[in-house]
């Protein structure tokens, strides 16, 4: 038996198959990169109005891009997915799944636990479930017995309320009540996305992140809003587990290196 040499996954960790090792107790905070795709382009939406969309090309370009600038980690949302309640964008997320070799989290318009599992048998390391996870938390449990730490529960809010079908609905809840119906479900992380900032590059609301993650022991990943390092270094300081970032970096506002490291030593 080799002795010392070991590397401890986290359970918290979400880049599980990164060359990274923490040799301390911290968890690294990680930036992650959105691939949001519409029309099988990657496009990023004003707070999530169909129609604002800048696009900013091919999925699998956009991915490769991310990577080859040291993503850990990707976060795919098939958008036609969300506001139509099934699944759409198949292709173009089946190449991205095919084309990449970092660990990948989807959302959009997956609604049932079939979909979820058969997204998980295709390479997809989490589903992120909102509609179907606000509409019934036990589907989180359900696949979570059959694939452990795979399923993120989205609970993204507008004016502090969850809303879920394409952030076109309110679910009647804030985030901070909802989070509680998944403590025992085995949710791996909530993403938590603020829709009144998302999408506007005017910069990260870090209360109510603060809120959620005082509330809950499920790692959080903050979304919406961030323009600048400053806003990626205020969202580690919440507790947060992670921030997903889209237009910041599309729009060349700072690097994945930059941010990444504007966060080191922090959490
Ligand atoms: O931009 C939007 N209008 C939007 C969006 N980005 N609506 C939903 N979503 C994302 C959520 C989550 O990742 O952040 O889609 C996923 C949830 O989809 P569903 O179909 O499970 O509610």
């Amino acid at each position: 038996m080799a002795v010392g040499e070991t590397v401890a996954f986290t359970r918290t960790g979400l880049a599980h198959s990164s060359m990274h090792t923490d040799d301390d107790a911290r968890e690294e905070f990680e930036v992650i990169p959105a691939v949001d795709i519409q029309d099988g382009e990657v496009v990023q939406l004003v707070q999530g109005e169909r129609g604002t969309e800048k696009t900013y090309g091919d999925p699998v370009e956009a991915a490769q891009r991310w990577i080859d600038a040291g993503a850990e980690t990707l976060h795919l949302v098939d958008l036609d997915g969300a506001f139509e309640g099934e699944r759409a964008n198949v292709d173009a997320i089946d190449a991205v799944i095919d084309a990449v070799d970092v660990p990948t989290q989807l959302g959009g318009g997956i609604r049932t636990a079939d979909d979820a599992v058969d997204l998980l048998e295709r390479g997809v390391d989490r589903v992120i479930l909102g509609t179907a996870a606000v509409e019934n938390p036990e589907i989180v449990a359900e696949i979570s017995e059959e694939y452990p730490d795979s399923v993120v529960v989205s609970l993204d809010a507008k004016d502090g309320e969850v809303v879920v079908e394409g952030w076109t609905e309110g679910a009647g809840i804030s985030p901070v009540e909802a989070a509680e119906r998944y403590a025992d479900l085995g949710a791996a992380a909530i993403l938590f996305t603020n829709v009144d900032v998302e999408g506007q590059l005017e910069g990260v609301a870090t209360e109510p992140v603060r809120e959620l993650v005082d509330a809950t022991d499920i790692p959080v990943i903050a979304s919406g809003g961030v323009a600048t390092l400053e806003d990626v270094r205020a969202l580690a300081e919440t507790g947060a587990a992670a921030v997903v970032v889209g237009s910041a970096l599309y729009e060349g506002e700072f690097t994945l290196d930059e941010a990444q490291a504007a966060v080191e030593g922090d959490s």
